[in-house]
């Protein structure tokens, strides 16, 4: 029945007990970044394709770590505009902003005291693109917050992940963590502003004992910032599913699928399988019926452009949005399981139909309708429908098509579903 489901899903939720996810489940729409140096290669070294490579090209490659501080030398994104990135991310309609302030490759995007390896010292670009961007997305009223590989790190002899410069046998992962990842962690959380997100990445190296330590002294310099569960030993204030993953059945609690706009998410300059305006709706309405966000990623290559089809596609996005949008921010799990014609999301007295897959009779039903239903319309026109009850089962017939991507029917009812 559906009290026992949502019984069981009551039991997988996690950061429920978190007063601080609200604005997060909320939000539904985040954007992701990856941007570092391997945006330069493009997943190209030595005239070597290594195809689908992307941010993991150094350890794809086995490029020695002074060869690969050479990139460093001629990194120089003259086109980064942190304006026209947020303003992009607000036409997209995208409520959070997570960009990689050191990916695996071990390099800052930011201007790092604990290490030279970074864009300010190592590189001709010479500024910190990640203060402007911090200003640009809250100054549109986007939260804003850094990826940060805490246990991978190629660059340093102690940190993960590296075998083919530096022996495993001779690492001394602990000492990375004091010399680099810990120092560098306390820069962000420090120098930044609120950030709204801390998304760790890649658990390793630490007893839970020793992760929890690391948790409470970054709470303790941002009590309310947001750690994703990637910081390891069952840890975080909310839950990232696999890469590119959507949990089957509704999960409550805070939580968030991540995919990319492509293939992958480091640039890489002839992947071109970029996800449609339509592809990106009906992710983000099965993501919100199943109760979570939609962190969607875009890889800006190594002059700091944003590949055209990301910026065109999800400009449509956020038109979409527009229209439709009270079906997604600030829903729940949809109170009807998934149908055949789609999928449903939730707001008090409101149940909100996405047509995903339109019945080529236009025939929908919807079951285990057991409220008093006032009224079935068209969200994006408000042009009210015909519907009939019977049963606990709502019928009704789809107008011909009018919203490009997909049509929202929104059901009103008083009481409980
Ligand atoms: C993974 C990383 O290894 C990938 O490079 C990427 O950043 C993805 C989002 O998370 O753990």
């Amino acid at each position: 029945s559906q009290a026992q489901d949502i019984e069981r899903w009551d039991k997988n939720a996690v950061g429920k007990e978190n007063p601080n996810t609200q604005w997060f489940q909320d939000a539904k729409f985040g954007m992701f970044i990856h941007w570092g140096l391997y945006s330069k290669l493009a997943g190209v070294w030595d005239n070597k394709d290594y195809y689908g490579s992307g941010e993991w090209l150094m350890h794809q490659a086995k490029i020695p770590a002074k060869a690969y501080e050479k990139v460093a030398a001629s990194f120089n994104p003259q086109k980064f505009n942190a304006e026209a990135w947020a303003d992009l991310a607000k036409d997209a309609g995208i409520k959070y902003m997570v960009i990689t302030a050191k990916h695996h490759e071990g390099f800052a995007m930011y201007d790092s005291k604990v290490s030279d390896f970074n864009i300010v010292k190592a590189s001709p670009y010479g500024k910190d693109p990640m203060k402007a961007l911090a200003n640009a997305t809250r100054k549109r009223g986007i939260q804003f917050g850094f990826y940060y590989s805490q246990f991978l790190d190629w660059h340093e002899p102690n940190g993960g992940g590296n075998k083919w410069d530096f022996k495993e046998a001779d690492k001394d992962y602990l000492k990375y963590y004091k010399e680099k990842s810990i120092p560098q962690l306390k820069e962000l959380l420090s120098n930044y502003g609120n950030l709204g997100i801390v998304w760790f990445d890649m658990p390793g190296g630490l007893t839970k004992v020793q992760t929890q330590a690391l948790v409470d002294e970054m709470h303790a310099l941002q009590p309310k910032s947001l750690f994703s569960s990637r910081v390891g030993q069952g840890l975080g204030d909310y839950r990232t599913f696999g890469d590119s993953e959507v949990p089957a059945t509704p999960i409550k609690g805070a939580w968030e699928s991540i995919y990319t706009h492509n293939d992958s998410w480091g640039y890489i300059s002839h992947d071109m399988n970029f996800k449609t305006p339509e592809e990106i709706t009906q992710l983000l309405a099965n993501v919100a019926s199943k109760g979570g966000n939609l962190m969607l990623n875009i890889g800006p290559d190594g002059e700091g452009n944003i590949p055209y089809y990301s910026e065109k596609y999800l400009r449509e996005t956020g038109k979409w949005l527009e229209k439709n949008g009270e079906s997604i921010y600030g829903s729940t799990y949809g109170l009807v399981p998934a149908q055949p014609w789609g999928v449903s999301t939730s707001k008090p007295g409101k149940l909100y139909l996405h047509i995903l897959n339109p019945p080529k009779n236009g025939k929908i039903r919807v079951p285990g309708i057991n409220a008093t239903v006032t009224n079935v319309a068209m969200l994006n026109s408000n042009t009210r429908l015909k519907y009939e009850i019977k049963d606990q089962i709502l019928y009704l017939n789809l107008p011909t098509k009018v919203e490009p991507y997909h049509e929202v029917i929104t059901v009103s009812f008083n009481g409980q579903l």
